[in-house]
């Protein structure tokens, strides 16, 4: 997976074609309706993607539906799909909550004629559009490129606690792509530091209180307990609360994926070393550029891959890393 920083040069001159592109539209006749169904609706990371994804709609005058379920789920995201699917909108741009269980549900989408993108996440192995497998039919996959987010963040993590000692990542649950592929980024760029032993991860279901209690249990069990890397919101937000509760914070160094508000401020007192930001906005925002070029018949890229900003003590006040912490 290749090119995954975008130009500032190519963003503007796609905003400077949007004109033309809607008059296209309008002048078809047509009002398209793009859904976007996100992982869960009230995570600062899909709340920031939606603003992102609604600049992009107001540009062109596409009517953006976004609608979730209330947990990382397939349980839960599956029948927010089908209702959507029910609703025949132009096309859907979805963050899929499992690599296999969102397969077939989207496919129906597919198959009933509505074009589907990935969005944050993918399915298969996230190589579309190559004539092979039974889940390449999404038109793009939009995202981080969440291995290289890992090898950052053992990085980080790495040089924070002096290349030595017990760490271990907190984790959602397996089969999730991003975070699958954070935690392997992580224990990859891990196996060149010989003094470091990674621990087992903790799966804590995208639930910050379970985070924050699996780090005191597994501080308990290792009180030379180095380091943690936290793969997102919730297992970073987690497992520094649970540095707080069992007065470790300093003492053991957390790097978190992603950057909810709270991150000033845990920044500040030493409750976070480092935090690599997302750039959720901009991934709504070609999200719904990319089905738009598609359903004007344009060809669009099966991969568009977005940035990171990694946050730190020295430039948390700037307001050019500040932009990148997500809204609420
Ligand atoms: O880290 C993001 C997202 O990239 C991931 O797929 C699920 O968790 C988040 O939404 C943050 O909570």
């Amino acid at each position: 997976m290749k090119s995954w920083h975008i130009k500032a040069g190519l963003f503007a001159s796609l905003l400077s074609a949007f004109a033309g592109w809607s008059d296209y539209a309008y002048a078809a006749g047509k009002k398209y309706t793009i859904a976007l169904i996100p992982g869960l609706t009230t995570d600062a990371f899909y709340i920031t993607m939606h603003k992102g994804a609604q600049v992009a709609a107001d540009a062109l005058g596409v009517d953006l539906v976004f609608q979730g379920a209330p947990e990382f789920n397939p349980v839960q995201q599956v029948p927010v799909l089908n209702a959507i699917i029910g609703r025949k909108p132009d096309a859907i741009l979805i963050a899929p909550t499992d690599k296999e269980q969102l397969v077939s549900p989207l496919k129906k989408a597919v198959d009933s004629g509505i074009p589907v993108i990935t969005v944050d996440t993918f399915i298969g192995n996230g190589r579309y559009q190559t004539g092979t497998g039974e889940a390449d039919f999404p038109l793009s996959y939009i995202a981080s490129d969440n291995i290289q987010g890992g090898v950052i963040a053992a990085k980080a993590l790495a040089k924070a606690i002096g290349e030595k000692g017990k760490v271990y990542v907190s984790n959602v649950k397996p089969n999730i792509s991003t975070t699958d592929q954070r935690e392997q980024g992580f224990k990859d760029e891990m196996k060149k530091y010989p003094n470091i032993t990674v621990l087992e991860t903790q799966f804590n279901d995208d639930d910050a209180n379970k985070a924050a209690a699996q780090f005191q249990s597994v501080y308990a069990r290792n009180p030379d307990l180095a380091g943690v890397f936290g793969a997102n919101l919730f297992s970073a937000t987690g497992a520094a609360n649970g540095a707080k509760q069992a007065n470790a914070q300093g003492k053991v160094k957390v790097v978190a994926f992603d950057a909810p508000q709270s991150i000033v401020s845990d920044i500040k007192a030493g409750n976070i070393d480092i935090a690599i930001a997302q750039h959720p906005a901009e991934i709504g925002f070609y999200g719904v550029v990319t089905a738009y070029a598609h359903l004007i018949g344009q060809s669009v890229p099966p991969l568009i891959g977005t940035g990171f900003t990694v946050i730190d003590k020295s430039n948390v006040d700037d307001p050019n890393v500040k932009r990148f912490i997500y809204s609420d």
